[in-house]
């Protein structure tokens, strides 16, 4: 630290960070002719955004040092979100709005001759996540920031992403999404380094008291390099930090002996496999592969993690019965579930705790947050692999799972069953440890993302757990979405609206002033400008379907999207047949009678995971169809099926505000909440769906009037299920009928979908699609009468919207740090705020 006489001096050189439109001109001309080496002549968009995107993050970092130092000088209790994801989307925009200072980026830019439309459309996303998980993610930095709780984010540095999808014959092919070449976003700190230790052995020891230790010795050594990247709140000074680590060779070089000597590739050799652990994202959704890699990924992560949390915590020099009081830890799902072992490892041999008080301190510290009850995507990892890459990890694990075990064995000594269905170890063959079963052994909370969600872990795969360690254990905090981005930012114009009719942006810092809205649920002016809006922004998403897939939607049609990750549990299979099944109503149809039908835009977007097969066969069924009815004269515009490539958080925000309607139709019990139901009810859309995940509270907020709800409930689904396998299993005659279309070869070679045909007609249909097929398709029917009283449907979006409060993640984090984490907001003091020109 610099000494007293000479801090007058850095306090008056201290960066300020611009406040006026001509400061931030001369920001982005100096990082353009500086920073960038450019200059007017050649200054193109991407190096406008480049200097633009500059500005903003110098001024973020200078809010980012101020947070942090008084954070660290209150000394006071921070939350850390361990995330394998975190879908970011694009930050310019983002920045620009959470700082406030829009309106002067788009005067200076323009000043300086370019539009900032244009600039933010530069923009690469940031797409560090597959999908829900990730965006929930990001959300919760927002609004932890916008909140002002001292948290951080940890995750990795993927130098590929998602991968970018193209539709190429009606087939999806994956292009690796390389997002770094330029990022101005992230703060490389090459002096914060951690060595990470892989493979080798355990060396059990008697320290000068006697006292039993192990070491785990041997292996290598692979360094973690941190990328700081600065989180804004929204109108607050306080800047967060979302830290991601990237792999590197411990050696940093590569083997100059073996490279002599013309060994040229083994010399590189180590170096790659050092900088693969952190080089993808693994693309599954919903499903475990239990490969090696991924588990390296994890320990990478999460032992950086904690070295950097325990590190600051040791700082403070405070007793380590403390930490629980300075530390709380967020498992977000069970990706990072060894963090609990980790910390287990460290308090005992690095630091020499006893056991039971190391034990003590975990389990106070960690909560854990369950994203599904999907049982092929619960994390299960064999016990050799365990062994190879984490000796010294299992045995604690083993350890654990005694104690646990044992006092299960004291609390039900009659149930010799109970011990080998709560085993942290699954006596398979190989051995497998079940990361769900350590998460809630570790923590003191775990929560479900929904209410239905959390009662069926409760009562379902938890269900053990609960009889164990009492039902306060469990609770349920249902997941939420920034308004920031998923309003303000996507939908500028009905924030703008909304603003006028509420007394400014206050709704965007408490949702449920859009309360306020609901008494112009009949107002004739408000209705038309609503009206308006609604219809210039499937103006521009009509404009984004023509120019990406060439064919012309009809904006006046009512627009039904269904966009998310492709998945069977999903059902994109059962809209995609209902839309064959409106084909062949219309084809049967008089002229006259197709004069009254409601025009319709059917829109899917989303990624299929690679090694996901029938979900690639729902893609390949949705363009073939789409190119058969899209062409068909006799069709029209009363029907167009399009499939929208590249389905990503950018894309999104165009996509979501130009809803009429959209589909959130999954099995009953299987989605655990959702998010983009959320999302577009909060822009103005209706949706249809099922008793499903968040659905249900969304309805229970809105009224079930605003709602069309339809098919099997969850308590119903496994008799369901077991009635097709065991009983008889009669097809739907309509579904039947759209079966036999695609057989006769209506949208190409039948054979292609005989797979995507049978698990229904024949193997079971696990998914309900023919039980659920009926009640849709009328639903379908009553959103096509409601969609023709366009005066009672303005109304009811505005009443759904004037009611969407509650699902702002703002709520959640506040749930979050009240009944799990137990932590406060530090707001910023004034001064922080007045220097930086808010
Ligand atoms: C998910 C659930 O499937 C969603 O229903 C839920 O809304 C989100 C966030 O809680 O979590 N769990 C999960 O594995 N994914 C989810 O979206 N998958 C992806 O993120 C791809």
């Amino acid at each position: 630290s610099i000494p007293e006489p000479q801090r007058e001096a850095w306090k008056k050189f201290a960066a300020k960070g611009f406040r006026t439109q001509e400061d931030f001109e001369k920001e982005v001309v100096r990082h353009v002719e500086t920073t960038l080496a450019r200059s007017m002549f050649n200054c193109d968009e991407t190096a406008a955004y480049a200097a633009a995107s500059l500005a903003f993050r110098d001024r973020l970092i200078t809010q980012w040092n101020r947070t942090q130092q008084r954070q660290t000088f209150a000394d006071g209790k921070r939350v850390y979100y361990l995330s394998l994801e975190f879908l970011m989307g694009r930050a310019l925009d983002n920045a620009m709005l959470n700082v406030g200072l829009k309106d002067v980026a788009k005067a200076g830019l323009q000043d300086l001759g370019f539009r900032i439309e244009d600039i933010i459309n530069q923009e690469h996303d940031a797409a560090l996540g597959n999908g829900g998980l990730g965006r929930l993610a990001a959300c919760f930095l927002d609004s932890l920031a916008s909140l002002n709780y001292p948290a951080w984010g940890y995750g990795l540095r993927y130098r590929y992403g998602i991968f970018k999808q193209e539709i190429v014959d009606g087939y999806q092919v994956e292009v690796p999404d390389y997002w770094l070449d330029f990022n101005p976003w992230e703060f490389p700190r090459h002096d914060v380094v951690v060595d990470i230790q892989f493979y080798g052995h355990v060396r059990k020891f008697q320290d000068t008291q006697g006292k039993q230790c192990s070491s785990w010795e041997g292996g290598e050594i692979v360094k973690a390099v941190a990328y700081d990247v600065p989180i804004p709140g929204f109108d607050t000074a306080a800047t967060n930090n979302l830290r991601l680590w990237s792999s590197k060779a411990a050696s940093g070089e590569f083997d100059f002996q073996k490279f002599n000597s013309g060994d040229y590739e083994s010399s590189v050799a180590d170096q790659q496999r050092a900088e693969t652990i952190s080089a993808v994202l693994y693309p599954n959704d919903n499903l475990d592969r239990g490969k090696e890699l991924r588990l390296k990924q994890q320990y990478f992560w999460v032992a950086a993690s904690l070295y950097d949390i325990v590190r600051r915590f040791k700082k403070s020099k405070r007793a380590w019965s403390e930490f629980p009081d300075q530390v709380a830890i967020q498992l977000n799902d069970t990706h990072p579930t060894l963090a609990v072992v980790e910390l287990q490892r460290i308090l005992l041999d690095l630091e020499g705790l006893e056991w039971d008080e190391a034990w003590s301190i975990v389990s106070k510290t960690f909560g854990y947050t369950n994203h599904t009850v999907l049982p092929e995507a619960l994390e299960k990892w064999s016990v050799p692999l365990f062994q190879n890459l984490l000796p010294r990890h299992l045995q604690i694990i083993y350890e654990i799972n005694l104690y646990f075990l044992q006092s299960v064995e004291r609390k039900f000594p009659k149930d010799r069953d109970i011990l080998a269905r709560v085993s942290i170890i699954e006596e398979s063959q190989p051995k497998m440890v079940r990361m769900a079963f350590l998460a809630i052994v570790g923590s003191h909370k775990v929560n479900g993302v929904a209410e239905l969600h959390s009662d069926l872990i409760k009562t379902t795969i938890f269900k053990d757990f609960v009889k164990i360690f009492g039902p306060d254990k469990f609770t349920n905090v249902t997941n939420g979405i920034t308004p920031r981005r998923w309003l303000h930012q996507a939908n500028p114009r009905l924030s703008e609206l909304i603003a006028s009719k509420t007394g400014g942006l206050g709704f965007l810092k408490d949702l449920n002033i859009l309360n306020d809205l609901e008494k112009y649920a009949d107002d004739k002016e408000f209705k038309k400008e609503w009206a308006e809006i609604k219809y210039a922004n499937k103006v521009q998403l009509a404009k984004h379907i023509k120019s990406t897939t060439g064919v012309t939607v009809n904006p006046s049609a009512l627009f039904d999207i269904q966009v998310k990750r492709i998945h069977e549990y999903k059902r994109q299979q059962m809209n995609i047949f209902g839309c064959i099944h409106r084909y062949l109503t219309i084809k049967s149809m008089t002229p006259e009678e197709r004069k009254k039908l409601a025009p319709r835009v059917s829109i899917f977007g989303g990624k299929a995971a690679p090694g996901y097969w029938m979900a690639k066969t729902i893609i390949h069924l949705i363009n073939n169809v789409g190119a058969v009815i899209n062409k068909d004269p006799d069709v029209g515009d009363l029907l167009k099926v399009i499939f929208l490539e590249d389905y990503n958080v950018s894309k999104a925000e165009i996509i979501i505000p130009a809803s009429d309607i959209s589909e959130h139709i999954s099995t009953a019990g299987t989605e655990a909440s959702g998010t983009s139901n959320m999302k577009f009810v909060l822009n103005g859309g209706l949706i249809i769906g099922t008793c499903d995940g968040a659905n249900i509270e969304i309805t229970r907020e809105i009224g079930e009037n605003n709602i069309f709800l339809f098919g099997n409930l969850a308590e119903d689904v496994e008799d369901l299920r077991h009635a097709h396998n065991y009983g008889s299993h009669t097809l739907d005659p309509d579904l039947a009928k759209v079966f036999e279309e695609i057989k006769k070869g209506t949208f190409g070679d039948a054979g292609a979908f005989s797979a995507l045909v049978g698990a229904i007609e024949d193997h079971g249909d696990y998914y309900l699609v023919s039980d659920d097929f009926h009640s849709y398709n009328q639903t379908q029917t009553l959103v096509d009468e409601a969609y023709k009283n366009q005066d009672e449907w303005v109304s009811k979006c505005i009443i759904s919207v004037a009611r969407m409060g509650f699902f702002s993640s703002d709520r959640c984090i506040n749930e979050y740090a009240e009944s799990i984490w137990n932590v406060e907001p530090l707001a910023p003091e004034k001064g922080e705020t007045d220097g930086l020109g808010k």
